[in-house]
Order: structure tokens, then C-alpha cells, then sequence
């Protein structure tokens, strides 16, 4: 179709008057298309298809036959190649669309023509058979002369046909403004508050007085009232606020809402029903994560997929991987396990401190109430029925993958762990696993996996053995074999750079994990000499509390959190017990001076990558030293971190799918990539997200958080992989928190 010219001009002529006006102006700025015949005024040239379809120009459009029984979106493509785009630059990228029969997913993308064939801005529309318009902008993260417009058709089972016009990249347009959108300036926790807990909120507002506020039950009538105290500027957001204290108000109810300077919350309730379903989905997460195995739709409607990297085609699997090219020249089968987050990748670091949080959600339930939670047929997964505890079943999935990744006998390094398993390249989204068609290869073994194994393993060894007496002898055997080889090869660390195809998850300093290692095989042997390494560790004495947290990389919490609570007669262990109530007391005070109630306060509030978990995992020694001691003001810290998590914050956002009237949803993941393919399910209900990263590392938050405080470093978008992943670490400390305030119920 040709363009009517007569509105671009004075656009452009306006742009420039403004331009002029300005002080500096960006140089260059001027809007320049990049597209060359997007109108198909000049027939289909410069424009290519792949070989299975033909493209002709209809009625000004530019039409083609889709062929049905293709199984990717990229195996039926038309593009355009060799376009210009400049980094940091930001476009206008437009098109209009149709399909019949409509509802056929288009994936429209500008990237990389050429290998890794990045996508530097994507969207997955379904034209009508009308047409419809559409119009995107996004700034450039890369500046490449081999850039590329293309429309990937492929995907259908039905044949189709797809027609396009107009299709426009518009250069040197001005970025848009992301402004969130925060709804309602009072923030609570927006799934519930338990009865006999602390019931806080906070309130954003330019009052600098106190003001009143109203709790109304879902009739709306008025059943508690007070006064706002001020606290002034919080600096995690930069936001003027107040802070409610509601904690005299404890009947049951649904549909509360908070009122205050003009202002109605969102929904909660006060009950406790919502955490008991919160601590089976946190736990119910993993069976949706696990590879090598088909996920039924039976036990997880509307999740089921193939089973993944088995070695059926396109998937060249984990049943047979060879090392990277000059690490190993053996195969191993290392099938199973959970994939890691939203990637294909599987990490014996991050599998290890998921594990180990999952069995102390489970092992804790032994030495508090003395039952048995996550009993047999809890989590609705194919080991229901079995007789043993759910939560054991879904956590052994992944131990016996570690156990895969061990160096055999008689091979260099034997004993010590591979890092990590995954494909050569990054693989683009949305990507079932068992359509993953790149090489697997394993990367090379380092101090810290084999530690991770030693520590879980020995973990395992002495919570299955009520259950399955020959795994435990085994995972005890393994982990004093990675123990031994950890100790002949205690400096072998990852390569930092080593993050193609995978994350790098590189950590230089393994004292915390041999003290975990050390602790673990002390707990469940009581042998002299796993006591002595514990006692002779510099982390044993040293205060790990910090602000961060304990994650990953961070494991002497592990080992001073199992040294405090798992019975044992370890000299010192009172000196133990009061180390942890002194780190919570450290956390409690964060959050009694924080307006928005959370133990979390990073230095120069520079939020870390996972935000969330590190948030719930300073509330796990909160919920610990209550444990610990029974003193009441553990617990009620505990608890209000949860508020923080579940709505009560900066940008009014449950971080919980499903979980709050405004949740995360959007989570980057290539099989629940809803956002991208409405075929495909969002995360499931009881998935944590991230949180907020003030380091924005991907494209997407980079080009709309750029200057970000704190709490607003997040955006719930797919593509955001740094402030929005699900990860099996983070879900751990969700089902580890979900799990304590449950049991307070
Ligand atoms: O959560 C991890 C973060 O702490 C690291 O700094 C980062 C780089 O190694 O990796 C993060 O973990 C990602 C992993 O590397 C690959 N799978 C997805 C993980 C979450 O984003």
C-alpha cells in the first residue's frame, strides 16, 4: 500500500522545530526509515522466504501459503536482511497483518540475520483475517550491519495463509517512557495476613502529617480504624510514605480492603487458607521443571509437554553427553534432574542449594512438629502412592542427577562433580524442552559442584533412609567419595567467562562450601573427622549474616542453619544457635526500620539478581531463630516478610503467580512463554519471580529501567531475564517460607 507521505513530513518537520528549541540535541536524531519496500508498491523484492512457501503481492499486500505440519516458528519465514541497526538507538517497528483462518501465531522480530541470530525486539501476534495494525517500540541493545526484519509463520499443523503490509522500521524515534503501572497508593499484602499475626501496609503519599485510615471488610462497613505514622522518604523506592499497623484486627475474612487519603487497597484476606495452598504449589513446581521425564496432564492440567533431552529427535539428549571439546574424553548419561530456571541448562551448584533448602523445608517439619508434611500424595505427582513423603520423591528427580554428574572411577579428577550440563549456544524462545535440537555437552568439573554433591548427598543419605535404605548407603558413599576429591583438588573453579549456552555460576571462594560439606557429613555420620574440618573452618566463628543473604554462591548459611537445628553433639552448638538468633536479630532490625517492613536492605540499595528469594532467605533465619528460641518477634518478622513479597511494595505486585489480585506472570521461561505463544501456559500458580536488579542485565530492562531505584529495577516481561526468571533455587525459598507461615496457622 503507498504511504501517505503528507503525515510523515510534518512529523518530521515538527521533530526538527522541537530539536532546534533544545539545548543539546542528540545528534542524528532524525527518524529514518530502515525498511526498504514496505509497502510492496515494487513488487516482493527486497524481501526472501524460505523455500516452502511462495510469496506474491495481492491486492497491494504482500500474501503467502503457509504450509501446515511444520514444527518450529522459524521453519516458514519471510524477511528482509542487511539492515543497519545502531546500538543504543531507538525504533519504531510496525506492520499490518492478517491471517485466514485467523488466530495463527506470527512471530515478528527485528535481529541478528546471522548466528546466534539474536532477537533485539520480538512480539507474537494473531492477525484476524481483516488485518489489524500494529506498532512497537524498542531500543536497540547492539549495533550490528546484518540486522534483519522477518515474520516466522512456521509452527501451524493447518496450512494458512498469511498476508502483510506496511511493514515499517523507523530509526532515531524518541523512547518511551515506561511508567508502570502501580495501581492503588496503599499496599498490602494482597493474598492474606494470618489472624493472629502482624497486619502492616504501606501508604505512598505527599502527606507529610499522619493520616487517617479505615479497614473494611468485603461488605464494605468499617471494622478497625487509626492513624498513619510518616516515615519520610524510603530510600529502596524514593517514595514518600507512611506505614499502617492493622495487628489489633484479627477476625477471618476475605475481601478486606485498606483505606487511606482517598485511596482503597487491593483485596486480602485475613485466614490461612491461602498458605496452605501456597505450600504445596511452591513444592509442586519442580515436577513441572523436570527433564527427561513427560509431563502428564493428569497430575498438572494444561502443563503438559514431552519428556525432554531423552535423545529423541530434535533433541540430541542427556542420555549419552561428551565433555565441552578437550575437558574429558568420556560420555556420560546425565538425564533428569530440573532444568535450572527458564533455560535448558542444568547446574550442579544451583541444584545443590535447591536441594538442600527443599530437604530442610522437609527435614525441619522432623525436629518442630514432629509430622510429616509433604506426606505421600500431597503434591499430585507420578511417586504419589509410593509410601514415601512426596517432597522426598520430587527432591530425589534431581539427586540422582547429581549423583549422574560425578566423575567415574578411573578417570581424571574422579569423585569431583561436572559444574554443569547445557547446550553450546543460548537457544532463542519460546522452546519446548524436547524441541531443543543443540549439541549437550558437559563443562568441567570444579571444587564447588563436588562440594554441592557432598553436602546434599550426605544430606539425603540421612532423610531417605527410613525410606529407601540402598540410596542412602549410596549417597553417603558419594559424597564421601566428593568429599576426598574435593580435598585432593580444593582450587578448581569455574571459568567466569564460561557463559555461552548457560550460565557461568562462577564462585572463587569454596570455604563456605567446604564448611557445608563438612557440616552435612558430620550430621549424618558423627564422625570425628567431618566434626574436626567443621570446627577448624574459618566460617565457622565468622558472622555470614549479611544483607544479601545467603544464595548460591553464598552456602556457609546451609551449613550454620543444619549445624543449629539437626541434633547433633557438636562442641560449641549453643555458641551455634545464638549465631543465627544474632543474624535475625540483625534482619529484624532492618525491617523494623524499613517503611516497607523488609529484611532487606542492600548496600547502596543495590538490589541483587533473585531479589525475591534473597529477601525470603533472610526471613528463613527470622522463622529459624523463632524455632530456635519461640520468642514471638522472630515469627512476626518472618511472617511480614512475606507481606513484602505477596503486594506490599513499591510497585503493588504480588511477586507469586497467581497468588494476589496483580501477580507476576510474565516470568522469563521457554515453556511457559504464554507471552509469546498463546499456546503455551504462563508459569504455574506458585512460581517466585526474581524481583528487582538494580544491575538490569538484559536488553529489555535496559532499554526501560535505565536509572531504576531499587524496588522499580523490575519489569514483568519474558524477556527480562535478569529482573524476571524462575529459577528452582528461588521457588526453594518460597516453598521454605510458604511452609513456616502455613505451620503458624
Ligand atoms: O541467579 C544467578 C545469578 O546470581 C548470577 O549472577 C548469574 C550469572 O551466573 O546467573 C544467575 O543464574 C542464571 C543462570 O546463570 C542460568 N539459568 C538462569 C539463572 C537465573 O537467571
Amino acid at each position: 500500500m503507498r504511504r501517505r507521505s503528507t503525515v510523515l513530513v510534518p512529523l518530521a518537520a515538527l521533530l526538527a522545530a522541537a530539536l532546534t528549541a533544545l539545548p543539546a540535541g542528540p545528534a542524528g536524531a532524525e527518524e529514518t526509515e530502515q525498511v526498504r519496500n514496505g509497502t510492496f508498491d515494487d513488487g516482493t523484492e527486497p524481501w526472501w522466504t524460505t523455500g516452502n512457501l511462495t510469496a506474491a503481492v495481492d491486492d497491494g499486500r504482500l500474501c503467502a501459503d503457509v504450509p501446515g505440519g511444520t514444527a518450529n516458528r522459524w521453519d516458514a519465514i519471510i524477511g528482509q536482511n542487511d539492515i543497519p541497526l545502531v546500538a543504543g538507538e531507538t525504533y519504531r517497528f510496525s506492520f499490518r497483518a492478517s491471517g485466514t483462518p485467523g488466530g495463527h501465531t506470527v512471530r515478528a522480530l527485528v535481529g541478528l540475520a546471522v548466528e546466534p541470530y539474536d532477537a533485539y525486539h520480538e512480539v507474537s501476534p494473531q492477525p484476524s483475517v481483516s488485518g489489524d495494525s500494529y506498532s512497537y517500540t524498542f531500543t536497540a541493545p547492539a549495533g550490528t550491519a546484518q540486522g534483519q526484519v522477518a515474520f516466522q509463520v512456521g509452527g501451524s499443523a493447518e496450512p494458512w495463509r498469511f498476508c502483510v503490509d506496511d511493514v515499517s522500521l523507523l530509526g532515531g524515534v524518541p523512547p518511551e517512557p515506561y511508567e508502570p503501572d502501580t495501581g492503588p497508593r496503599v499496599r498490602v499484602n494482597q493474598v492474606a495476613y494470618l489472624p493472629d499475626g502482624p497486619k502492616n501496609a504501606t501508604l505512598v503519599t505527599d502527606a507529610t502529617g499522619a493520616l487517617p485510615w479505615r479497614l473494611k471488610d468485603a461488605d464494605g462497613a468499617v471494622v478497625a480504624r487509626g492513624r498513619t505514622v510518616p516515615r519520610g522518604t524510603d530510600a529502596s523506592s524514593g517514595q514518600n510514605v507512611h506505614s499502617i499497623d492493622f495487628g489489633r484486627y484479627g477476625k477471618r475474612g476475605t475481601g478486606l480492603t485498606l483505606v487511606a487519603d482517598g485511596e482503597a487497597s487491593r483485596p486480602f484476606d485475613i485466614g490461612t487458607a491461602a498458605y496452605e495452598r501456597l505450600r504445596t504449589d511452591a513444592a509442586k513446581f519442580y515436577y513441572t521443571q523436570r527433564s527427561g521425564l513427560a509431563i502428564r496432564d493428569d497430575l498438572r492440567p494444561g502443563y503438559a509437554r514431552p519428556a525432554g533431552h531423552m535423545g529423541v529427535a530434535p533433541n540430541q539428549g542427556d542420555t549419552d553427553v561428551p565433555c565441552q571439546p578437550g575437558v574429558c574424553d568420556y560420555r556420560l548419561d546425565v538425564s533428569g534432574g530440573w532444568y535450572d530456571a527458564g533455560d535448558h541448562g542444568k547446574y550442579v551448584v544451583n541444584g545443590g542449594i535447591s536441594v538442600w533448602e527443599l530437604l530442610s523445608t522437609y527435614e525441619r517439619t522432623l525436629h518442630t512438629r514432629g509430622a510429616e508434611r509433604f506426606r505421600d500424595g500431597t503434591l499430585a505427582i507420578p511417586e504419589s502412592g509410593n509410601k514415601v513423603p512426596d517432597l522426598l520423591d520430587e527432591v530425589r528427580w534431581e539427586l540422582d542427577f547429581l549423583l549422574k554428574m560425578q566423575v567415574p572411577e578411573g578417570q581424571p579428577l574422579a569423585g569431583m562433580a561436572h559444574h554443569k550440563v547445557h547446550d553450546e549456544q543460548w537457544t532463542g524462545l519460546p522452546l519446548l524442552p524436547s524441541d531443543d535440537p543443540q549439541q549437550r555437552e558437559l563443562h568441567p568439573p570444579t571444587t564447588a559442584a563436588t562440594l554441592n554433591l557432598a553436602a546434599t548427598a550426605a544430606q539425603a543419605a540421612r532423610l531417605y533412609q527410613p525410606y529407601d535404605r540402598e540410596f542412602a548407603a549410596r549417597a553417603l558413599k558419594a559424597a564421601r567419595t566428593a568429599w576426598a576429591a574435593a580435598l585432593a583438588h580444593p582450587e578448581v573453579y569455574a571459568d567466569e567467562n564460561d557463559g555461552v549456552g548457560g550460565g557461568a555460576y562462577p564462585d572463587r571462594d569454596v570455604r563456605d562450601e567446604f564448611y557445608w560439606a563438612a557440616a552435612e557429613l558430620y550430621l549424618t555420620t558423627g564422625e570425628k573427622d567431618f566434626r574436626d574440618h567443621v570446627l577448624a573452618s574459618p566460617v565457622h566463628t565468622a558472622d555470614i549474616f549479611g544483607p544479601l543473604g545467603f544464595d548460591w554462591a553464598r552456602t556457609a548459611a546451609a551449613a550454620r542453619l543444619d549445624l543449629a537445628t539437626v541434633p547433633s553433639r557438636l562442641p560449641g552448638r549453643d555458641a551455634v544457635r545464638r549465631s543465627v538468633v544474632q543474624g535475625a536479630d540483625r534482619y529484624l532490625a532492618t525491617l523494623d526500620a524499613h517503611p516497607y517492613g523488609m529484611p532487606y536492605a542492600p548496600e547502596n540499595n543495590v538490589y541483587d539478581w533473585g531479589s525475591s528469594h534473597q529477601v525470603l532467605n533472610n526471613a528463613v533465619v527470622l522463622a529459624t531463630a523463632h524455632d530456635l528460641t519461640g520468642a514471638a518477634k522472630y515469627r512476626d518478622g518472618a511472617l511480614e516478610s512475606m507481606d513484602y513479597i505477596l503486594g506490599r511494595n513499591a510497585l503493588n505486585i504480588s511477586y507469586v503467580t497467581g497468588y494476589g489480585e496483580a501477580s507476576a506472570h510474565h516470568q522469563h521461561s521457554r515453556w511457559y512463554a504464554r507471552q509469546l505463544d498463546p499456546a503455551l501456559p504462563d508459569p504455574p500458580a506458585g512460581t517466585l519471580s526474581g524481583g528487582p536488579n538494580s544491575s538490569i542485565q538484559d536488553p529489555l530492562a535496559q532499554a526501560k529501567l535505565q536509572g531504576c531505584v531499587g524496588q522499580f529495577c523490575y519489569i514483568d516481561d519474558i524477556q527480562s531475564w535478569s529482573t524476571n526468571e524462575t529459577t528452582i533455587n528461588w521457588n526453594a525459598a518460597l516453598a521454605r517460607m510458604a511452609a513456616f507461615v502455613a505451620d503458624q496457622g
